[in-house]
């Protein structure tokens, strides 16, 4: 039998995430919210849980670092999904990626600015539309950008669009309906393939259940 490397991200896809590695029978040795080790030990000897930013979790799944990962189909789509299967929607995190703007401002100027971490999507968004735009890579608190006159729009997740609200903007386009995907590497797929698969059926079943 070969060693099992699952990465995960802290903070919600975590937090959903291990009811259900619990239902596919993988438990964590330490509690994952007050441990500070990257590399958590669970109960199968063989299967370890690393702890690592969302935006990487695509990059180590791609590389091998890790055989699986759990990554909002967000963060896939930014990435790509190159060197990766994406093998079973685990319907967690649900959310919509958006265009946002300032509330009843519909006007497109001709030299459209969008602010966003998703430079990627947001590119192949507008080019798709025939919108050229100009875009604005962040790393977070897109909300402020169309405020300080940084850019016209912003593309972001939404949930209960409180944020968007609270900053005086409106979701004016959806780009994607999000939820949280396992991906595989695509060589551990095929090198270790009954061993993933038993943990997608398991994966699977727990889904149904939740
Ligand atoms: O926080 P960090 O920079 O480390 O990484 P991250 O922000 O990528 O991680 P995390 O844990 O915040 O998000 C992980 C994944 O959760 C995302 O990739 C999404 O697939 C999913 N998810 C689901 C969300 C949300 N819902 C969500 N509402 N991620 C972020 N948000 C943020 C959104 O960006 C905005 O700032 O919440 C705000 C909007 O929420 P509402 O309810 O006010 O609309
Ligand atoms: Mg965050």
């Amino acid at each position: 039998m070969n060693t099992l490397t699952i990465a995960l991200s802290k903070g919600r896809i975590l937090t959903e995430t291990m009811p259900l590695l619990t239902g596919a029978g993988i438990e964590l040795c330490d509690d994952p919210d007050s441990s500070r080790k990257l590399i958590l030990e669970t109960r199968d000897a063989l299967v370890k849980v690393v702890i690592i930013r969302a935006t990487d979790v695509p990059t180590y799944v791609q590389y091998g670092a890790a055989d699986m990962g759990v990554a909002g189909k967000d963060v896939l789509m930014e990435h790509g999904g190159e060197g990766l299967y994406e093998v079973l929607d685990l319907k967690l995190a649900p959310c919509r990626l958006m265009v946002a703007g300032k509330k009843g401002d519909r006007r497109r100027n001709k030299r459209l600015t969008v602010a966003s971490k998703y430079a990627n999507i947001t590119r192949d968004y507008f080019t798709a539309r025939g919108i050229k735009a100009e875009i604005i890579k962040l790393y977070g608190s897109m909300e402020l950008a169309p405020l300080v006159g940084l850019s016209d729009l912003i593309v972001d997740l939404v949930d209960t669009g409180n944020t968007l609200k609270a900053n005086g903007l409106e979701p004016q386009e959806l780009i994607a309906d999000i939820t949280s995907r396992l991906i595989v590497n695509k060589a551990a797929m095929k090198m270790k393939h009954a061993q993933i698969q038993q943990l997608i059926d398991r994966l699977a079943g727990a889904v149904n259940r939740n």
